[in-house]
């Protein structure tokens, strides 16, 4: 299991939240997400192999918020 902290642009309440989590945890491989909205932040734990860093980032943006590098 692996962990991972990206920056996200957008979110601002609760629904953003519960969104980015959802969008990422529906992904196979994906453990756990978990966002830290005062620092836009999501923390995501998930099996290396299933699952990679460019497939976050489609879940993030295809829930409409944006992954800041
Ligand atoms: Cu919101």
């Amino acid at each position: 299991m692996k962990q991972v902290v990206l920056n996200v642009d957008g979110m601002s309440c609760k629904h953003c939240k519960a969104a980015v989590e959802k969008s990422l945890q529906n992904l196979a491989g994906v453990k756990k997400a978990s966002v830290n909205l005062s620092a836009k932040t999501v923390k995501i734990s998930y099996e290396t192999g299933k699952v990679t860093l460019d497939d976050f980032e489609k879940a993030i943006t295809d829930a409409g918020y944006e992954v800041v590098k």
